[in-house]
């Protein structure tokens, strides 16, 4: 049996790529039954044009759906569309719940002469931690460094639709995926990409196009651990007067006496997603189900939590030492 990976999905047929070369296959009756969602990313085992089982995957993230991948390249359009911070914070703290790197690329250099907009974005992230890049796919200015970052990983694109993320993957590639016609840039709300696939820029690094998407909400995690995405937040828990301070109008909080060294725009983005975490929260109380708090925080990581089921599996094996302190299971 071959293995390989799948690089693209459309509808029923799944296209892998193994040992460079390509072929289109489906899935076997026995992994549709297990309702397994697969992933462009997945490895696989085939035969025959016949998915016969699903690889153990490194990671995924649901949206876009791709597995096995090494960082989040979060791509924003300076101008056209206005570059929006509350967005920004929101592909941000995904990838921070997905514990996956992140680097942020702002394109379309070219429309902006504005040198405060790139000191915002240095003021506010870079002290982060984060990659930061400013490119422009139209006149090629910053698309080495965008090539040098890509460099021996598998990297997604990540971003609203327009920003231009297939138009920087051609920039660099030399390849035409699909982008938006010129013509077409006053249609608002349509998406050019409309499937995730992997490009192979050579044996080592790959990056993954994607469709662009905006309403993401905070609707699956708890509102206390919101602050676990926004580390300048969470590092003033400790101190706060209590344990369950949401940093919103709770008296005695760490959070608030320290606002001004916060960015307005990440406190104002921390508070919107706990508004949309609250509303999960009242959803898991209306059904009656218990939860678990998806995610803990464990030095400074972020970590996806095993659910308690898994987590007796886990014991036997390494993984134990990285879930031995997980907190109780928490109902609020
Ligand atoms: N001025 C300028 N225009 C750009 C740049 N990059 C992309 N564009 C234009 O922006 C539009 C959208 O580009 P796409 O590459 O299709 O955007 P996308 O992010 O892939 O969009 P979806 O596939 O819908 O998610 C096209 O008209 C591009 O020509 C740039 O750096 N500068
Ligand atoms: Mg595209
Ligand atoms: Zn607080």
């Amino acid at each position: 049996m071959a293995k390989g990976q799948i690089f693209k999905i459309h509808s029923d047929f799944y296209y892998i790529n193994s040992d460079g070369k390509e072929y289109e296959c489906k899935l076997r009756e026995v992994i549709k039954k297990t309702k397994q969602s697969v992933f462009v990313g997945d490895f696989v085992e085939f035969d025959n044009g016949a998915i016969e089982k699903l690889l153990p995957r490194k990671n995924y993230i649901p949206r876009p759906s791709v597995a096995n991948i090494d960082r989040i390249i979060i791509i924003s359009a300076v101008k056209e569309p206005e570059l929006n911070f509350s967005q920004l914070n929101r592909y941000i703290a995904f990838a921070k719940y997905h514990n996956i790197e992140a680097v942020l690329c702002f394109n379309k250099n070219d429309l902006s002469s504005d040198d405060s907009t790139i000191e915002k974005v240095f003021s506010i992230y870079e002290p982060l931690g984060y990659d930061i890049i400013f490119t422009s796919a139209l006149d090629g200015f910053g698309t080495d460094d965008f090539k040098e970052l890509l460099e021996g990983k598998t990297s997604v694109v990540c971003g609203a639709s327009g920003v231009g993320k297939s138009s920087l993957i051609n920039s660099i590639s030399g390849l035409n995926l699909r982008t938006k016609e010129v013509s077409d840039k006053t249609q608002r709300g349509t998406h050019t990409t409309r499937h995730c696939e992997i490009i192979s820029l050579n044996k080592n690094t790959r990056i993954v196009d994607t469709p662009g998407f905006s309403n993401l909400k905070f609707d699956f995690i708890l509102p206390i651990d919101v602050d676990k995405l926004f580390p300048e937040i969470n590092k003033y828990r400790e101190y706060c007067k209590f344990q369950d301070c949401l940093h919103d109008t709770e008296s005695g909080c760490a959070v608030k006496e320290h606002l001004d060294l916060i960015a307005p725009s990440r406190y104002q983005s921390y508070l919107e997603f706990v508004e949309e975490a609250k509303i999960y929260k009242e959803k898991v109380k209306f059904q009656g189900k218990k939860v678990e708090s998806t995610h803990k925080q464990h030095n400074n990581e972020i970590a996806v939590k095993i659910s308690s089921r898994k987590r007796q599996s886990a014991r036997n094996t390494l993984k134990q030492n990285l879930y031995k302190d997980i907190d109780d299971e928490r109902i609020d």
